[in-house]
């Protein structure tokens, strides 16, 4: 079989500038010739380059570029706003994050359509709008299992950062905090012009997600989890059933009701935020938060996952090369690639 590898060097989600040097880490840390040796064949034709992206939004830009903005000593700093991409309500970077994950979105789906296994390396989390808008454009019928220290699923209406990585799972689900936040956007011809997100589709039905890792989840989200009747493993849920049940119990959950005629499982698209390791584990990540997986549960759910035969689609996402000294950098990096190895069928034995 062929996995591609799906470069995304993006930080617009998220402060913490590095992130978008994750993926560029795992790959030279000799990912590719990893999985070979696990008998894939592996697609990379290089990282996704979003530069075009950033000079087509720019460049269309109305908005004068010689105003100053909180941005223009720092540019490149990712907490401060591009002049051509100012906050929506708090909403940081809401242009650059819809128009990176739409193209991301496009680049998935097509080499899944293509048969292909998409394994997006990030960049931030707010990227996995893009990976599984594509998966469930080629898989409508997927699954998702999404293991993080968070939920990711603030709206417009309930995030208190702005930092759209903590976003992407309500802009999936299409979740009603987020269409005011946008009802007053004009959008014209433009790149910078059009409304952000709205090219999603929302696809993601609140029972095709199940949580594994959750600890820090805001008081906003865990409403939107309760209203919505999502299922989710916490650390708490971890300590009491296993690693081992809490993932048969989530493989159970997206299977059942899900009937396709033979005996197939349900298609499954993984997304792996690094930070649902413990921070031990996994140290250089923009978030991190104590308590978390160990080491051998985290590959434990990857290696299950593969046994299923299922896996239609992988994100590692939020490894930060910039964070902690050289020793946790090459230990999350070694990290996110076993990770991958895990998903892609390497065994103990
Ligand atoms: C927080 C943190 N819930 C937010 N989210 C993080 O900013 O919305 N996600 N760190 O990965
Ligand atoms: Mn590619
Ligand atoms: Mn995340
Ligand atoms: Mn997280």
């Amino acid at each position: 079989r062929t996995a591609s590898i799906v470069g995304c060097p993006f930080s617009g989600g998220q402060p913490k500038l590095g992130v978008d040097k994750g993926p560029i880490h795992l790959v030279e840390a000799g990912l590719v010739n990893q999985l070979e040796e696990l008998g894939w064949n592996v697609k990379f034709d290089g990282h996704h380059q979003f530069e075009d992206i950033k000079y087509a939004l720019s460049s269309s830009s109305s908005i004068d570029p010689s105003a100053p903005t909180a941005s223009s000593a720092a540019n490149d700093d990712a907490s401060t706003s591009n002049h051509w991409d100012p906050p929506i309500g708090i909403l940081k970077n809401p242009r650059l994050v819809s128009r990176v994950c739409e193209e991301v979105a496009k680049v998935v789906s097509g080499h899944a359509k293509n048969g292909e296994l998409p394994v997006t390396l990030g960049g931030d989390h707010s990227l996995a709008m893009g990976t599984i808008s594509g998966t469930l454009d080629a898989h409508p019928e997927a699954g998702v299992i999404w293991v993080d220290a968070h939920a990711d699923i603030n709206t417009a209406a309930t995030t208190e950062s702005g930092n759209i990585h903590g976003m992407p799972v309500s802009f999936l689900m299409g979740l009603d905090g987020n269409h005011q936040a946008f009802a007053s956007f004009k959008p014209g011809p433009s790149p910078s012009s059009q409304t952000p997100f709205a090219w999603i589709k929302p696809v993601l039905k609140p029972s095709s997600i199940v949580y594994i890792g959750l600890r820090d989840v805001d008081a906003g989200e865990k409403k939107i989890l309760k209203e919505n009747k999502i299922k989710a493993f916490s650390m708490h849920d971890v300590d009491r059933y296993g690693i081992g049940r809490v993932v048969e119990m989530a493989l159970e959950y997206l299977n059942g009701g899900y009937a396709q005629g033979d005996s197939k499982p349900r298609p499954i698209h993984l997304s792996f935020d690094v930070d649902a390791l413990d921070p031990s584990v996994a140290p250089s990540t923009g978030t991190p938060v104590r308590g978390g997986l160990t080491f051998r549960e985290g590959h434990y759910i990857c290696e299950r996952i593969w046994e299923t035969g299922a896996l239609v689609g992988l994100d590692i996402m939020e490894v930060n090369p910039s964070l902690e000294d050289d020793v946790s950098v090459k230990q999350t990096v070694a990290v996110g690639c076993s990770l991958v190895r895990s998903a892609l069928g390497e065994t103990l034995l």
